[in-house]
């Protein structure tokens, strides 16, 4: 039976759990949530989880949120597929190192760039909130810009580049969108290359947002 990701078009979170699911070749079936037809206040959906967000999967009956703990559950349950953690003690403890980081201190700045951008009407915006999030967004990747290790974040491509990765092109969507709302390069060169490098990926190529601007041909 397929597993089924309850997800939201361009959400990092999903994204990120789509993600894993087409890395690893999981029999999977989309099952898109609308925030603005009210899905997330339905009942139905805080039985499947009460804080009312997405991501969920529902693997065979198991539901379960919160999008790092069901990439680790998908990584261990199809462990003879292509891995997203490394088999290796101190490997796995970076790439996890790295997903705290980028959830802990990335994603909440993104989210206050999503808060004073999406939820709030374009003639209520506050120039200064939007500046201090996009500031606190490029600081923050300078910092990166020090962290990753090799060709992908931790070394090798892992769990952390599907973390960081979403929430970084939320970014880049937010200021496409909004042109001349930001100012400032949200990366450095070695993410720049490094996001090259991820939007090659097929898998990557294959979870796209759909309603976001096609990626140019690989
Ligand atoms: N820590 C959660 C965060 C999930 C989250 O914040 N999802 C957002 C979409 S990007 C959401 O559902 N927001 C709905 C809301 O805040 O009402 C995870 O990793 O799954």
């Amino acid at each position: 039976m397929p597993v089924t990701l309850y997800y939201m078009s361009g959400s990092p979170y999903a994204w990120r759990v789509w993600l894993a699911l087409t890395h690893k070749g999981i029999a999977h079936e989309l099952r898109p949530i609308s925030y603005d037809a009210g899905d997330l206040k339905q009942d139905w959906y805080a039985a499947l989880n009460p804080r009312r967000r997405v991501p969920v999967i529902d693997d065979e009956g198991f539901t379960l949120y919160e999008s790092a703990a069901i990439v680790e559950y998908l990584d261990e349950k199809w462990s003879d597929r292509p891995r997203l953690f490394s088999a290796d003690l101190r490997q796995r403890a970076l790439e996890r190192r790295m997903i705290r980081e980028a959830d802990q201190y990335f994603a909440e700045a993104l989210e206050h760039l999503v808060q004073a951008v999406f939820f709030t009407a374009p003639d209520q915006r506050d120039r200064a909130r939007v500046d201090a999030a996009w500031s606190a967004m490029q600081r923050e990747l300078a910092f990166w810009e020090t962290l990753i290790r090799g060709d992908f974040l931790a070394g090798p491509l892992s769990a952390a580049d599907h973390a960081l990765f979403p929430a970084i092109a939320l970014g880049w969507r937010i200021e496409e969108q909004n042109p001349g709302l930001v100012s400032g390069g949200l990366v450095g060169p070695k993410l720049a290359a490094w996001a090259a490098r991820m939007k090659a990926l097929p898998a990557v190529r294959a979870t796209w947002p759909p309603h976001w601007t096609p990626l140019a041909a690989a």
